[in-house]
């Protein structure tokens, strides 16, 4: 069977099987006072594999967003009692961007100057009421696809290939913005500048691979001693840096010490005959709100080549 635009019904299926396989059901939030057409999407939003909430009003549809941050995409009605679709359109879009949640207005509206201002006001795409279930599925693929490409886009530009942690480009745009809400707040954050010690031995002994293999070691080690607040990054090579938010000195130097120690404990089995240790030297400091971030992580790197120069395998704080 094929629909009027080429398109059967199966390519929406095999799109949605596709997602699926990439492990990623998203969820979507459905807008509508009508209880009868919220039925109708669910149901139609069910058979492309989406997870799906609906809530009848605007003002609903926020609550829901602050308990569930991890909804991909809303389809708002425009006419509703408490919050209509347009101001909740505006609302969300305070909070979120287009590239990280997606919204679809949905009206019969006769008016055009609605579509115009909901498009104006951030919803990425409109749906005219009454529509054909074949529109419906393509322009909420479309609107998914456009925000997954965005996402892997950014996810290419922001992250270290090797580890999956995040690079250096997007520590130094992130972080200013980040530490900002340290100021407001009045948290202190630490940082830490740690690098391996010796790692041109691991090289030269065991080869690239299984120095690469000793690197991603760390990055999952780091990942997991701190918090999901936490910043983790890979600097280059095998130098990374570590800002823990809202922290006191006597526990961000408790952490270091702990990942130091954990670092010096771990045997990393390459094979049944190769077991490789390493240790790795780190300089940390509390953050100083007087100077820029550049004078703070050149300070860290001072104190770590103190450590270096101390006989590595040392925490300098
Ligand atoms: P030190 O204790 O003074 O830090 O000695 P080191 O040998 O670790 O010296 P340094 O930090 O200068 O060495 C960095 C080495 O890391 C040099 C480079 O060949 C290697 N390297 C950089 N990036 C990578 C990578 O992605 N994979 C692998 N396997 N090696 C890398
Ligand atoms: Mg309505
Ligand atoms: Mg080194
Ligand atoms: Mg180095």
């Amino acid at each position: 069977y094929v629909n009027k635009s080429g398109k059967g019904d199966i390519d929406y299926i095999i799109n949605a099987i596709e997602r699926l396989r990439k492990n990623r059901k998203h969820k979507v939030l459905v807008v509508d006072d009508s209880l009868v057409f919220r039925k109708q999407m669910e149901s139609m939003l069910k058979n492309l594999f989406f997870e799906v909430i609906s809530v009848a009003h605007g003002e609903e549809a926020m609550g829901m967003l602050q308990a569930k941050p991890d909804i991909s995409m809303v389809l708002t009605d425009y006419n509703m009692p408490v919050m209509n679709g347009l101001d909740l359109t505006i609302q969300i879009r305070q909070t979120y961007t287009k590239n990280e949640l997606s919204i679809l207005a949905l009206s019969s509206n006769e008016d055009d100057e609605i579509t115009a201002l909901f498009l104006k006001h951030g919803a990425n795409d409109y749906i005219k009421k009454p529509f054909s279930k074949e529109e419906f599925s393509v322009r909420v693929n479309n609107s998914i696809e456009a925000l997954e490409n965005i996402q892997e886009i950014l996810n290419y530009a922001n992250r270290d290939y090797l580890t999956g942690l995040y690079n250096r480009r997007y520590f130094f745009n992130t972080i200013p913005e980040y530490l900002e809400n340290a100021k407001d707040s009045g948290e202190k954050y630490a940082i830490a500048m740690i690098d391996i010690d010796h790692f041109k031995k691991v090289n030269d002994t065991y080869g690239h691979d299984v120095g690469d293999k000793v690197i991603v070691v760390l990055a999952d080690l780091l990942r997991s001693s701190t918090n999901v607040h936490d910043i983790v990054a890979r600097f280059g090579g095998e130098e990374f840096c570590v800002v823990l938010k809202n922290i006191n000195r006597y526990s961000a130097q408790e952490i270091f010490e702990r990942i130091r120690i954990e670092v010096q404990n771990h045997t990393v089995e390459i094979d049944k005959e190769t077991y490789v240790n390493f240790t790795i030297s780190i300089g940390a400091l509390i953050y100083n709100e007087e100077e820029t971030l550049e004078e703070n992580i050149n300070e860290a790197d001072m104190l770590l080549y103190n450590a270096k120069k101390e006989g590595r395998n040392r925490l300098v704080f």
